[in-house]
């Protein structure tokens, strides 16, 4: 099995392995983990980077003196291991108060509060070195369609996202932003659903420059969609600025399995698109490989570790597993006869006009539609390939 090293740019949300596995139907299977193990833990298996939530680090309601000895404590594990604050994030939907949302609660003095809640980590934030601040709104939303005014939430998302990122221009932090959609759970319905809604939102911001997206794999799918797609239209884009890696089963609650342990077929395609590139070219992501996923409620102490290394190992098997494919000179044939390249080509030819398309006859009046729609594109030997190259059967 490959192994881990800093140089894969691994990182772990500590409340992924910290999850002490409390569900809407049982009490915690395992203790607390002091994020200072977490950290020491991870670093251990070969993690690089950690990401968390204020009141991950720091619980709700403490004060100043506390806080400040427990952030003390915090970044000397961090200077003791090497560990790298990739990311950071607000805690805007445990606590009570946030549950008609934050930004876009209908009570003007919670919006005000979370605010207030993020601007105090961001400071931390900046302090710690994190260079990406993500936003989860997973309280942003309804269950009653009447009972939320979605184009006025819409207009306090972005006053909310706007003021902060007027904030870190500011104060001249080295932070960008990346709003992590989500169909449903907690609430019924979750403004910025798909990664594409977040998309569209971020066009209509003033300070939409340094503010992008961090889609997560069960999160799309959980929407029915294509991960791998989604995440390559926002490097498209631009705007793919963070990544949250785990695994989901169909459309149903949010599953946060282990990387790999949902779709294995489209982790490979994730993973083949993050390392090697859309076919013909483009921006590469070159963020941190994060994993938000949570050890199964079943798991001990140690399964929560060995679950740690598994998002890892499938990673760089996969990782192993797409260079065989690309390096496969059937893999090239097969990409030949589907006219993958083909697609890079432009349309129209170079300073052609619409007039000149007009006059081509060869596009249209003597173009042959019926021998076109004959030809096989071989897609079902390409993805077969895949699978082989996937099972490790070539
Ligand atoms: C929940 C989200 C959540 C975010 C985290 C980071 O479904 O995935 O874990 O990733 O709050 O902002
Ligand atoms: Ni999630
Ligand atoms: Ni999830
Ligand atoms: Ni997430």
């Amino acid at each position: 099995m490959p192994q881990p090293t800093r140089e894969d740019r691994f990182s772990f949300g500590l409340w992924t392995v910290g999850w002490p596995a409390r569900d809407p139907f049982g009490d915690a299977t395992r203790p607390a983990i002091d994020p200072v193990e977490s950290v020491h833990r991870l670093a251990e298996l070969g993690a690089w980077g950690v990401n968390f939530h204020d009141d991950d680090l720091i619980p709700f309601g403490t004060d100043g003196a506390e806080r400040d000895r427990i952030i003390a404590r915090f970044k000397a594990a961090l200077a003791e291991t090497g560990t790298v604050v990739t990311t950071m994030t607000t805690n805007l939907f445990t606590h009570p108060v946030f549950k008609d949302g934050a930004f876009t609660s209908n009570d003007r003095g919670v919006r005000r509060f979370a605010l207030r809640k993020v601007i105090r980590n961001l400071d931390l934030a900046a302090e710690l070195g994190a260079k990406t601040y993500v936003f989860w709104g997973g309280r942003e939303g309804a269950e009653v369609d009447s009972g939320k005014d979605i184009a006025a939430a819409l207009d306090r998302y972005r006053e909310g996202i706007d003021l902060l990122a007027a904030y870190v221009k500011e104060q001249g932090y080295d932070i960008r932003f990346a709003i992590e959609p989500k169909p449903n759970e907690p609430r019924g319905d979750i403004l910025l659903p798909t990664l594409g809604h977040a998309l569209a939102f971020i066009a209509e911001l003033e300070h939409g420059d340094i503010v992008g997206v961090n889609p997560e794999v069960g999160h799309e799918q959980m929407a029915g969609l294509n991960y791998t797609a989604g995440i390559a239209q926002a490097l498209w884009a631009g705007k793919l600025f963070h990544i949250d890696l785990n695994g989901q089963r169909g459309i149903k609650y949010d599953q946060d399995l282990v990387f790999g342990h949902g779709d294995l077929l489209s982790a490979f395609a994730t993973v083949d698109l993050l390392e090697n590139g859309a076919p013909g070219g483009g921006p590469k992501y070159d963020g941190p490989l994060h994993f938000d996923y949570k050890p199964l409620r079943t798991e001990d102490l140690d399964g929560v570790w060995a679950s740690a290394a598994a998002n890892m190992s499938t990673y760089l098997i996969l990782k192993e597993r797409a260079a065989a494919f690309r390096a496969d000179p059937e893999v090239a044939e097969a990409l030949a006869v589907a006219g993958v390249a083909e697609l890079a080509k432009p349309t129209l030819n170079p300073g052609e006009t619409v007039a000149d398309l007009k006059a081509d006859r060869s596009a249209f009046e003597d173009y042959d539609a019926v021998k076109a729609g004959e030809r096989g594109y071989g897609y079902v030997r390409l993805n077969q390939l895949a699978v082989e190259h996937l099972l490790g059967a070539r």
